[in-house]
């Protein structure tokens, strides 16, 4: 390190000043001591469906609004026509090693036509514009989320007035709501006003209401409809076209309710009843009902890592100290719990599940449309969800996957001419399946089969037989059906492969030095159809049906081309070890099977465990984990290869290279993917149990020397506190919810015994 920055680091470190060193740091804050200047500095609130970007600006407050429903396109069918007689010849092509004839025929009669199906658009603005007395410096400024209490708070001083305002985005009372206050009577003069981009929403103001309403899209898409409602202590309310004015008030409240028509409802009725709900309670009634409720997720789980002086600096400087070098155990906590703060924020039960950007995005057109890509980025964003103790914040992305199966089962049968459902590299809320763009990434049928491992995951850890009757085994059972008639058999080596397909979005080059990406059997289809195929036959065994159903997949597991290691020890991508153009790509497809998929563990495979290390040192010797969801998942990979040092060095590296001022991932721009994948690569450092046992502190690196975590769950239905001192475990409780049989690992020891339900065990054992 540069002596200058060394510099800049003690003064920053070891200088606290004195306004901070007053008060203890509350860890679990993000907070500047500025306004923000763009879009990733807002801090943003939500209740699973509705939320903000708060930018706090003294003068201007701005509140970029979500609701999750808000998007144009509409259900829509791009099926090729000339798919289901040309999937022979594509095969035919590609086992006589003609990518590039392949590719072509694929492009033009298996892709379908790309139509323009929708994006996730921004609700719109709420402004608040001040008026102050004229002259007077701002001081003391502060603006914060506390995590905790899932509330955002801006506070500053102009002359002598102390102004407060508060932002929370209630799931009980389905409202944002914004409170004003002062320290000083009738110092709030404010005028309130919606907006939405391009000017097409019809906006009307009245005495302390506004109402906004718009059929997006110019009319494909959904109607939306948004109501504002001022309540004011003290002073007086007039309107015009500029807004809502308040003059003189002690205090403001601002309710905000908003819909649109995508669940079939009428937004204008179920706003205003949502409105008369939330704005006929007191403000402190309201606040505690939505600190209740989102601490029910929140405080189940706790983590340290131990703290520094890095926590008294407002969080933007802290990410500066870690990119030039800084330690800051404390800011990884931050990032940890903001990962789960972001989950309960963008989806709870009855929602549609996590987007790209969880559910905050402006603009009228989103990157990626922000839509539900399923070749990685929505599965990630729910791989905290069961072991950090959300499993009900699961259920939107469960049902959604549910929620495919009548279009999936159209496409499968339309395009493929295949009973079961499939689902491409993509959807949305409109729930398409087909496939249509560019056959190197478009030619991938299994984004349907790899989000089925959820469906069986989340019976692994409930221990729900009724939702596996109901609603996880019907569609593991279907997906399994279409990947039966899909898998064909290689004429050479008489096993079963998938294809054609892609590794996803990665490319090879052919003997004739051409560069291709389609092939039959790229290693990742395996491994995802190899669990499909395991699960769907473990469920069926859980629910005792199908028996012969069993028993086919059973004989089509038997001849899946296996997982092979290449020549220079790495996992082999495809079926053929080819050179590869990009060999830092930042999808690593074949290592499914060491997370998110079970295939690859010390116990089981050793040797692919092996090929594994050697396969993500590659990646990353050339350049790989540039974008953040990347990052994201080799932290996860080097949990699962029990290298907690690796582990912790991208992790670094993710908040150096990858994470905005305000702690969102981004790829860029944001993506939220890498800050839920992140959350659950922490947690696999620190616990796993993919394995058939429970194992504790796996990938422990030394710059974690004292800590614990409370509250984390294991498959099985174990409920899990771990404490630690100088690297060793020193504490464990496992709360067994089910009753099931256990195993723990430490190091070398392990510990086997029954548990009873309901009873609690420390395995004192463990620790000598
Ligand atoms: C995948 C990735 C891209 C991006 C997009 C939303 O296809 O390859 O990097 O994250 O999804």
């Amino acid at each position: 390190m540069s002596y200058i920055k060394l510099f800049a680091l003690s003064i920053l470190f070891f200088s606290v000043p004195q306004v901070y060193a007053q008060t203890i740091p509350n860890d679990l804050k993000i907070w500047f001591n500025h306004p923000a200047s763009n879009w990733n500095e807002a801090l943003p609130v939500g209740n699973g469906r509705l939320g903000a970007m708060i930018f706090g600006d003294v003068q201007s407050e701005r509140l970029q609004l979500n609701e999750e429903t808000i998007w144009s396109g509409k259900p829509m069918d791009f099926i090729n026509p000339q798919s289901k007689a040309a999937l022979p010849e594509v095969r035919k092509l590609l086992f006589e090693g003609k990518c590039a004839e392949a590719e072509k025929m694929a492009q033009s009669k298996i892709i379908g036509e790309r139509p323009d199906w929708g994006s996730y658009q921004t609700l719109g603005d709420m402004r608040l514009d001040f008026e102050y007395g004229a002259g007077q410096e701002v001081s003391n400024y502060r603006r914060e989320l506390n995590i905790e209490t899932a509330i955002a708070t801006t506070v500053f001083t102009i002359g002598k007035v102390t102004y407060t305002r508060e932002v929370f985005s209630s799931k009980p009372d389905e409202a944002i709501i914004v409170r004003l206050t002062a320290n000083q009577p009738a110092s709030l003069t404010v005028t309130v006003n919606l907006s939405r981009l391009g000017n097409k929403a019809l906006i009307e103001n009245a005495a302390a209401a506004i109402t906004m309403s718009e059929h997006v899209n110019n009319g494909v898409g959904v109607k939306l409809f948004a109501r504002a409602k001022l309540v004011n202590l003290g002073g007086k309310v007039g309107f015009g076209k500029e807004g809502v004015r308040i003059e003189k008030a002690d205090t403001v409240l601002i309710f905000f309710t908003a819909s649109s028509d995508y669940w079939g409802v009428d937004p204008a009725a179920l706003t205003q009843t949502q409105m008369d709900d939330a704005s006929g309670k007191n403000y402190e009634a309201l606040q505690k009902k939505h600190i209740d409720d989102y601490q029910k997720y929140f405080k189940r789980v706790d983590l340290d890592l131990g703290t520094g002086e890095a926590a008294y600096f407002p969080t933007d400087s802290r990410i500066n100290a870690i990119q030039n070098g800084n330690t800051d155990p404390n800011l990884i906590k931050l990032y940890y719990q903001f990962g789960r703060y972001l989950l309960i924020s963008s989806s709870r039960p009855g929602d549609l599940p996590a987007n790209l950007q969880g559910i905050w995005s402006d603009g009228l057109s989103a990157p990626w449309s922000a839509d539900y890509h399923i070749n990685i980025n929505i599965q990630m964003n729910y791989w905290l969800a069961e072991t950090t103790n959300l499993s009900e914040l699961h259920e939107p992305f469960l049902k959604f996957i549910d929620a495919l199966r009548d279009d999936g089962r159209k496409t499968a049968k339309e395009m493929y001419g295949i009973k079961g459902v499939v689902a491409h590299y993509t959807t949305n809320p409109w729930h398409i399946t087909g496939t249509s763009g560019q056959a190197r990434w478009a030619m991938w049928p299994m984004g349907m089969a790899w989000s089925c491992q959820h469906l069986w995951e989340h019976y692994l850890f409930t221990g729900d037989k009724k939702y596996l009757a109901d609603l996880g085994y019907p569609v593991l059972k279907e997906a399994a059906e279409f990947c039966a008639g899909w898998l064909t058999e290689n004429p050479v080596t008489k096993q079963l492969v998938s294809g054609p397909s892609i590794s996803p979005e990665n490319s090879f080059k052919t003997k004739d030095g051409k560069v291709a990406t389609m092939v039959m059997g790229p290693t990742m289809d395996h491994m995802i159809i190899r669990e499909l195929f395991q699960n769907t036959i473990a469920a069926g065994k859980v629910l005792g049906t199908d028996a012969a159903f069993q028993k086919k997949l059973a004989a089509l597991l038997a001849r899946l081309a296996p997982t092979k290691i290449g020549k220079d020890g790495r996992v082999m991508e495809w079926t053929e070890e080819f050179e590869e153009p990009e060999p830092g790509h930042r999808h690593i497809s074949h290592l499914f099977g060491l997370h998110p998929g079970s295939e690859i563990t010390q116990q089981k495979t050793p040797e692919l465990m092996a090929a594994a290390r050697k396969t993500i040192d590659f990646r990353l010797a050339n350049g790989g984990g540039h974008t953040g969801w990347s990052r994201a998942w080799i932290i996860n990979f080097f949990g699962r290869l029990q290298d907690g040092e690796a582990a912790y060095k991208n992790l670094v590296a993710l908040l150096q290279k990858s994470t905005l001022p305000n702690l969102f991932d981004t790829h860029p721009p944001f993506q939220i993917d890498g800050n839920f994948g992140a959350t659950a690569g922490i947690t696999e450092m620190l616990l796993q149990s993919h394995a058939g046992e429970i194992q504790l502190l796996p990938a422990l690196p030394a710059a974690w020397q004292k800590g614990f975590i409370h509250g984390l769950v294991a498959r099985g239905g174990f409920y899990i506190d771990i404490d630690w001192e100088a690297g060793k475990l020193t504490r464990v409780k496992i709360l067994s919810k089910l009753g099931n049989a256990c195993i723990v690992r430490y190091g070398d020891k392990v510990i086997t015994f029954k548990t009873e339900k309901g009873k609690a065990y420390s395995m004192n054992g463990l620790l000598q």
